[in-house]
């Protein structure tokens, strides 16, 4: 069988600093192509422990067959190198894996949080489905050896023919997953660009509505949060991160974030529930 493999050069990496409180620190982007220009991520300024960032630039190159057909697993091949095109050998793991990748559609109607398998050499594989034909951003985050976390992005189209689109996308804050009634709010009234917020999901039991008790650890955290604004193509820029707060009551998973531009962010809370990974998407507006 002929197979055709394409390449996709990554498009930019951001360097976050090491620092891992609750408040999600980001670092200078340094955009290792010429044909995105983007915006750093603010600056939080209570960082005192703060490293020095000025690290070499790593990028992601993504082999990949080129007939993708939608709801067919593909194999994505992703080697890790620096700025001059010399693989990266040596990465620490954080939240328990050695690369996270976050896998949307770009106007973040699908998501998928996988976490590719290294192989050595810096090359990491993995098997991916995509839901739809469209436009991919995927990001990468990993952490070579003695480093800061990097990120960068890789893009992939899907061609084909596009259905209608769905309704409108609402701001409903009360989703159920599975088993699981997830309600959002936010700590403020109204989220400010660039104002510290506290993203805060209630988990109760769907059948009793009363707080979950079988909540677990997932990836070291009592959640995980992708937050990715809406944009078009989106960059290294809009993905954010955020720590779990350790202590909050049963049931309850609450997030420090700061949304660094206004816009229209969509986020994804992942949690374990006795074992099963479950994921609730919901739209923000910061303003
Ligand atoms: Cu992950």
């Amino acid at each position: 069988m002929k197979r055709y493999f394409t390449e996709i050069i990554v498009v930019a990496s951001l360097f976050f600093t090491s620092s891992c409180s609750s408040v999600p620190k980001s670092g200078e982007a340094q955009v290792s192509s010429s044909e995105l220009t983007q915006t750093p991520h603010e600056h939080s300024t209570e960082n005192p422990h703060q490293e020095d960032n000025s690290k070499t630039a790593t990028q992601a190159k993504l082999t990949t067959s080129k007939n993708i057909t939608p709801n067919q697993p593909v194999s994505l091949v992703i080697d890790i190198q620096d700025s001059s095109g010399k693989n990266i050998n040596n990465f620490d793991t954080f939240q328990e894996n050695l690369m996270h990748l976050i896998v949307v559609r770009d106007d973040l109607q699908s998501f998928d949080h996988i976490h590719p398998i290294y192989k050595g050499n810096g090359r990491f594989e993995v098997n991916a489905t995509f839901p739809s034909v469209g436009n991919y951003t995927l990001i990468s985050d990993y952490k070579p050896s003695g480093q800061n976390e990097s990120v960068s992005l890789m893009k992939l189209t899907i061609p084909g023919s596009v259905p209608l689109p769905k309704n409108l996308e609402k701001f409903d804050n009360s989703k159920i997953v599975s088993n699981t009634k997830v309600n959002f709010k936010s700590s403020e009234p109204t989220i400010k660009a660039g104002k510290e917020v506290s993203l805060i999901f209630d988990l109760k039991d769907n059948a009793n509505n009363q707080p979950i008790k079988d909540l677990q650890p997932y990836l070291g955290e009592k959640g995980h949060l992708v937050i990715i604004k809406s944009s078009f193509p989106i960059l290294v820029s809009d993905y954010i991160h955020a720590h779990a707060v350790k202590n909050t009551p049963d049931g309850q998973v609450q997030f420090v974030t700061n949304f660094p531009q206004p816009g229209t962010y969509k986020i994804w809370v992942q949690f374990n529930r006795n074992g099963k990974i479950n994921t609730a998407d919901f739209w923000v507006n910061a303003s």
